[in-house]
């Protein structure tokens, strides 16, 4: 266990940037707009500082997240694994990366490289690198690498408020999850002193939606059940459903909030059918409530108010293990 000097090492990570002659930055797998704006701030920091930089990830960046600046620079570790040459003062720095193995194949590169150091605000981190910068209360990524931009003297610029603000805001569910702090807040005044064009890519990120998610959204509502007096609420979509539409599950991110934003519903899920027959079923809750334990049941995971798992079998049963284990967390049993 690491003591939380350990675990903040500010001062050791500037030192450590001060001294690379380049710098190797990684985002986690399956990309949200927190790794990837926080990164790509980062990036445009340290070019500032002359380092030459080069961010590698193991999996491809969402078309979702297209819009932030820079985001070609991300290189496909297929591509990048055989490219690469590493100088030898290089310095690795992964970010928002909760468990190195969040790295996919990217590790290897990582691990292969002299000094290690990350920036991080996950608890569960258990402090991989050689150089940790790892702070639990920060609502998002974008808040350490604020928190960068502020110990070097360097001022946030435009393009760097728009990275910041997407890792912040997404993080923190457009400031209304429980880790949004003053913190955050403070940061966003001097993202707006920087011109953040904010009711931009406010939109962008959370009012536009594609046409296929909406007719997905369209064939799900009126699935929408209630169990225990309304306070449990679930929808589903079978496969066929879903190739009506004409499209793949992906679409259906967000699909399950509108049960658990029924008044009164305290515990929601959103059952899908995939191409492969399995149901992945993805989990909401309202505090005390929690759904981690559920999907964990089913072999899943996730946190306590959001949770998700994959269940082999027919929609039918499915539905019906899952209902049971709901009825018995809300009834206080699990
Ligand atoms: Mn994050």
């Amino acid at each position: 266990m690491t003591n939380m000097s350990d675990r903040y090492q500010l001062s050791e990570l500037l030192s450590a940037i001060q001294n690379a002659d380049s710098v190797l930055l990684f985002p986690h797998i399956s990309p949200d707009g927190d790794t990837l704006g926080s990164t790509l701030a980062l990036k445009m920091l340290l070019t500032r500082l002359k380092k030459p930089v080069t961010v590698v990830l193991d999996d491809e960046t969402p078309q979702t997240l297209a819009f932030l600046p820079d985001i070609y620079c991300v290189r496909p570790y297929a591509e990048a694994a055989d490219t690469i040459t590493i100088s030898e003062g290089a310095l690795a720095i992964s970010v928002d990366v909760s468990s190195a193995d969040r790295m996919g194949r990217a590790l290897s590169l990582y691990q292969s490289i002299k000094k290690t150091a990350q920036i991080d605000h996950h608890f569960t981190n258990p402090g991989f690198a050689q150089i940790n910068l790892i702070d639990g209360d920060a609502s998002a990524s974008a808040v350490l690498v604020f928190r960068l931009f502020t110990a070097l003297g360097q001022p946030v610029r435009r393009e760097e408020a728009i990275c910041l603000y997407t890792g912040l805001s997404t993080d923190t569910g457009d400031f209304v999850y429980q880790n949004t702090n003053a913190e955050a807040f403070r940061i966003m005044e001097k993202l707006m002193e920087a011109e953040l064009p904010i009711a931009h890519y406010a939109r962008i990120l959370f009012r536009c939606k594609e046409k296929e998610h909406i007719a997905l959204l369209g064939k799900a509502l009126p699935t929408m059940r209630y169990l225990c007096g309304g306070e449990i609420a679930g929808m589903r979509l079978s496969l066929k459903d879903i190739m009506a539409v004409g499209v793949s599950g992906q679409h259906t991110d967000g699909i399950v909030d509108y049960a658990i934003d029924v008044i009164g519903v305290k515990i929601a899920y959103f059952a899908r059918e995939t191409e492969n027959g399995a149901i992945k079923v993805s989990l909401r809750a309202i505090s005390p409530y929690r759904v981690d334990t559920v999907a964990e049941q089913f072999g899943g995971g996730g946190h306590q108010l959001a949770a998700g798992c994959t269940i082999v079998g027919s929609m039918r049963q499915a539905v019906s293990r899952v209902e049971n284990a709901l009825k018995k967390v809300y009834l206080g049993g699990s």
